[in-house]
């Protein structure tokens, strides 16, 4: 049986990729509905390429779907600065640049959530809260750490549109697989809470590290979205650099790290929050695909 590529398919590959899903994502759902690998392959390819020429990217620079290298895609998550923008449009929302930073790779953003967004999350969230866990790279599993006196809860990827929009977004920004990403988690501090420096990378040598790495492997970027302006304190500090990011609402701080190594400077903490609440959305990005 011939299966033909209607103009509906075409507008569909552009949306799954649009919103962020790697086109091996898009490849897989397409023959688990029933289309012909092949077949499956060609639209894809063909559709991204003539996308990509549309807006003004040459396809020949594109890597084909399912091959490793070289790739267009960044090592690891990063915004597009070629342009050294002050603002990035997103399509459904413009973030504006507010700092950039090369090593450790730090990257503010100011206006990436709407008030109503992060009012929607905090709303969301408060009834799920429990006492913030850490991932124990000792034995893999997770437990209460004197060092994060916050709390917190995890949204399901994709569990609703508010959470999906937000993925999607983050996916558009940080041009790295919606598929890459742990669930959200939003913690909320009081006063005297904080987070400790820390690394949000699992040190390889642990013992427990091997079964956290089994979903998705290292993480390789964090993105804090800040959905209030607490009163006093709660900065995120970056302690080998000298940096503290206020927490100001719908502003987010991104950083990278490419290897598991305190080389890469990323030590980071939330500072205690001295007066009012604090409020933080955390997305961290895996390798690959988070099962
Ligand atoms: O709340 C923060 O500022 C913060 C600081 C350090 C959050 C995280 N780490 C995190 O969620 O990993
Ligand atoms: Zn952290």
């Amino acid at each position: 049986m011939t299966q033909v590529i209607t103009p509906e398919l075409r507008r569909w590959i552009v949306d799954q990729v649009v919103a962020g899903h790697a086109p091996e994502t898009v490849l897989q759902s397409m023959c688990t509905s029933g289309w012909q690998e092949d077949v499956a392959l060609d639209a894809l390819e063909t559709t991204l390429a003539q996308h990509l020429s549309e807006h003004g990217v040459n396809p020949a620079t594109v890597v084909p779907v399912g091959s490793q290298s070289p790739r267009t895609t960044p090592v690891v998550p990063e915004p597009d600065m070629a342009t050294a923008p002050s603002v990035i449009d997103l399509g459904d929302r413009r973030v504006s640049v507010l700092l950039t930073l090369a090593s450790p790779r730090v990257v503010v953003f100011g206006g990436f959530l709407s008030d109503g967004e992060c009012d929607a999350l905090v709303a969301t969230a408060q009834p799920r809260l429990a006492r913030s866990l850490t991932v124990e790279v000792q034995t893999g599993g997770e437990a209460v750490n004197a060092d994060r006196t916050s709390n917190g809860m995890f949204f399901r990827r994709g569990e609703s549109e508010l959470i999906s929009n937000i993925e999607s977004r983050i996916a558009r920004l940080l041009r790295w697989p919606l598929e890459n990403g742990e669930g959200l988690q939003v913690l909320h501090y009081q006063p005297g809470a904080q987070y400790k420096p820390h690394y949000d990378y699992f040190d390889p040598e642990a013992p427990g590290s091997a079964t956290i790495l089994k979903r998705g492997g290292q993480r390789v970027g964090t993105l804090v979205m800040y959905l209030n302006t607490p009163t006093q304190g709660g900065a995120t500090t970056f302690p080998d650099v000298g940096l503290a990011v206020a927490a100001q609402r719908g502003n987010a701080v991104f950083f990278s790290y490419d290897r598991p190594h305190p080389t890469t400077q990323t030590l980071h903490g939330g500072a205690p929050v001295l007066a009012g609440e604090k409020w933080v959305a955390t997305k961290w990005l895996r390798e690959g695909e988070f099962v």
